[in-house]
């Protein structure tokens, strides 16, 4: 069996990299000369727990070309941004994935679509564009797999995890059905296309509308004088209750975005669209506690420690560190940036030392492992003023080196 994957990111690399370490012939598809280049040359265009041993395994199998060629299946798993000012889905690299297809679908072959979309854009935009090909739907199958995986474990939840598959007909359910049970140990539950679109957005929403309930009750709490994270830990307790963890905001390319492919078609949305506003104002509100801590300060400098838009990781997309440093240089405090996961981001990177070198107010943004055994004793602060939004520093340790500690939640403003 051949398969042809578009899109070698962070979800189709894996993936066609699983389906040629289980026996598939895959040839990856980039727009990206460079990615292509570097998959030709042996190299991995990105790092991911696990991704090198499983390169290794499916490497006599996998090409990497700019071109799709003919094949039994061919497989999307491109970008769908979002368009920031309408909060309206880009679906442009969907719609140049498929028209890729066109020239080469034939008779028989399987189609699917990973990219997460707004629900009904396979019947609305994919098939009909496939559809040019000349062959119809129908002669051609059709499935929507949407992923699963959480980065920094891509790997083994593509394994581990169940899987949704909706499918246009019996025969592209049950052939998708058994093209992943090569590789996914998981349950595959099987349904309709647009059921498979929305479970998807559905997920991800599920946890943006948690994470914001999080990010409330940390300001509710601080306004009652209460540690958000004790009354959590407490509510937590109750065997039908699971609150999430505040923090400085969702990051992601998934989360932060995804939510938006729900309400952009509908008119009765609120709750969606108000968990994103909760979360993406989180770092306006981590501004103003800044703010009230270094009033009396002049020409305040803050260290980011952790720019990756969650711990262990060092993808930046879309990461709330952007918009604080965004806030905090329109009002004039000068910002030195550090990440020991993280090695591209538009603003310089430096060790811990140097970032932390005449600051001010060292602010935690990510809740990396490494920063919990972070050694306060030798950084060369101007103030001795920190502030962790994921509650992850040993407190006690950057108390005993004289520095404040404040917390996002504590309830101490
Ligand atoms: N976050 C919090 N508090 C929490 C949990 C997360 O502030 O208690 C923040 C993180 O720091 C991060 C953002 O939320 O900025 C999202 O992180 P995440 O770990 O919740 O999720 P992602 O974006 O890395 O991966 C999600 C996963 N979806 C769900 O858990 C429902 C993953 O399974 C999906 O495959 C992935 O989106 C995707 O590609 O859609």
């Amino acid at each position: 069996m051949k398969i042809c994957v578009l899109g070698l990111g962070y979800i189709g690399l894996p993936t066609a990299l699983l389906f040629a370490a289980h026996g598939a012939d895959v040839v990856g598809v980039d727009v990206k000369q460079d990615v292509v280049d570097c998959l030709n040359h042996g190299n991995l265009p990105f790092k991911e727990p696990g991704i090198e041993d499983l390169y290794r395994e499916a490497k006599d199998r996998f090409t990497a070309s700019i071109e799709p060629e003919p094949a039994d299946v061919f497989l999307m798993a491109v970008p769908t941004p979002l368009d920031p000012a309408t909060k309206v889905s880009n679906l442009t690299y969907v719609k140049s994935a498929a028209d890729a297809i066109v020239p080469h679908l034939r008779k028989g072959n399987l189609v699917i679509l990973e990219s997460t979309v707004p629900p009904g854009t396979s019947e609305r935009v994919v098939i009909p564009r496939l559809e040019k090909s000349g062959v119809r739907i129908g002669e051609f199958l059709y499935a929507h797999c949407p992923e699963r995986a959480i980065p920094g474990h891509t790997i083994q939840e593509m394994s581990e995890n169940s899987r949704i598959i909706g499918g246009y007909d019996r025969d592209s359910i049950d052939r998708a059905t058994s093209i992943y049970q090569t590789f996914v140990r998981g349950q595959i539950y099987q349904t309709d296309i647009r059921t498979a679109e929305f479970v998807k957005l559905m997920e991800n929403t599920c946890r943006d509308v948690n994470i914001a309930l999080a990010n409330e009750f940390a300001q509710l709490a601080e306004e009652c004088g209460i540690n958000v994270w004790e009354a959590i830990t407490l509510a937590n307790k109750h065997p039908r209750v699971s609150i999430l963890n505040p923090g400085p905001g969702v990051g992601g390319h998934c989360i932060a975005i995804d939510p938006w492919f729900l309400t952009e078609n509908s008119t009765r949305c609120r709750m969606v669209s108000t968990a994103r506003e909760v979360n993406d104002s989180m770092p306006n509100y981590l501004l103003h506690i800044v703010r009230g801590l270094l009033a009396s300060v002049r020409d305040p400098v803050i260290s980011i420690f952790g720019v990756a838009y969650k711990g262990n990781v060092g993808d930046t997309r879309e990461s709330p560190a952007f918009k604080f440093i965004q806030l905090a240089e329109n009002e004039g405090y000068a910002i030195r940036c550090h990440d020991p996961y993280v090695s591209e981001f538009p603003y310089p990177l430096m060790d811990a030392a140097d970032a932390a070198a005449g600051s001010d107010c060292i602010v935690v943004l990510a809740d990396h492992d490494a920063f919990r055994t972070l050694e306060p004793a030798g950084l060369q602060v101007r103030t001795r003023l920190v502030i962790d939004t994921r509650n992850i520093l040993d407190h006690e340790r950057w108390a005993n080196q004289g520095f404040a500690v404040r917390v996002l939640g504590d309830g101490s403003s």
